[in-house]
């Protein structure tokens, strides 16, 4: 008879800039055990700090490509969607490393559900000035003039934004940078799934959802890699019993 298959993997937030920092050799270990184990791997945006292209992968970029790589050439499927620091990650790195693109939210099947995968900050709506900027950077015109800029001048706007971006959150109350529960809501219903799972708010938890009265869905937010992280593993017929969340 056939093993079954194995847990999948999720993460998110990890927030890579140096193959010295503790998150790096974390995201190594636990990599090892997907190689061995793991059904799939779906990285669910923010891998890296700051992405500024392709072209200029920084010293995190270059020393993960082998420790991606080993995956697929196990047999274990590397997915990776975009977060908000890393959503100029392509098809280069993507081939070099061999992760599949997955561009954006994405539905998958696990076991005998269907799950939304998302990074998460498109369901912080009450955060105006962030989707101002986001909708800006995510314009395929200012991404191709952004690129076109030479790479030294790339990590300095980078660099800018970083700062920009901590001092305006400092002064943001708490609850506008956490999901709008009515946004949450409405992606649920609109891809009809009762299983969600992100990151980016760095509030790790399960939550229980009414996307509409008498409709239960669950919510899984990953944590960010800010002490010793393994991810979050799921095994597909965790979904087989309908009095747990599976997530
Ligand atoms: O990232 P984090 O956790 O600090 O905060 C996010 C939102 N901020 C961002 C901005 C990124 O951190 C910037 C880094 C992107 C790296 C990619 C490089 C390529 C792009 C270069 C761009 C020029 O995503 C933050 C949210 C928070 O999550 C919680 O959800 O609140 O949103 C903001 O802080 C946005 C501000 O409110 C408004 C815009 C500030 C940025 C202005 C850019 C200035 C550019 C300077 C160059 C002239
Ligand atoms: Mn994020």
């Amino acid at each position: 008879m056939l093993d079954p298959p194995g847990p999948y993997l999720f993460l998110s937030d990890v927030h890579l800039e140096s193959p010295a920092q503790p998150a790096f050799g974390w995201l190594c270990e636990t990599f090892a055990a997907a190689r061995q184990r793991a059904a799939g791997v779906y990285i669910l945006g923010d891998l890296f700090e700051a992405w500024i292209g392709d072209d200029a992968p920084g010293a995190a970029g270059e020393a993960l490509i082998p420790v991606l790589a080993a995956l697929p050439a196990a047999g274990v499927p590397v997915y990776f969607l975009p977060g908000n620091r890393d959503f100029l990650l392509g098809e280069r790195y993507a081939v070099a490393s061999g992760m599949t693109l997955l561009g954006g939210p994405a539905v998958i099947p696990i076991g005998a559900a269907r799950v939304l995968l998302l990074h998460g900050d498109e369901l912080c709506t009450g955060d105006t000035a962030y989707q101002a900027f986001r909708a800006e950077v995510r314009d395929p015109a200012w991404q191709r003039a952004f690129l076109a800029r030479p790479a030294t001048e790339r990590l300095e706007l980078a660099r800018r934004a970083r700062d920009a971006s901590s001092l305006a959150t400092t002064g943001k109350p708490a609850a506008i940078m956490d999901v709008e529960p009515a946004t949450v809501a409405a992606w649920l219903t609109r891809h009809d799934v009762q299983y969600m799972i992100h990151g980016h708010t760095h509030r790790p938890a399960l939550h229980r959802e009414t996307p509409a009265p008498g409709v239960t869905a669950w919510r899984r937010v990953l944590g960010a890699w800010e002490k010793p992280a393994m991810g979050h593993w799921i095994r597909p017929e965790s979904f087989s019993d309908p009095q747990t969340p599976g997530l």
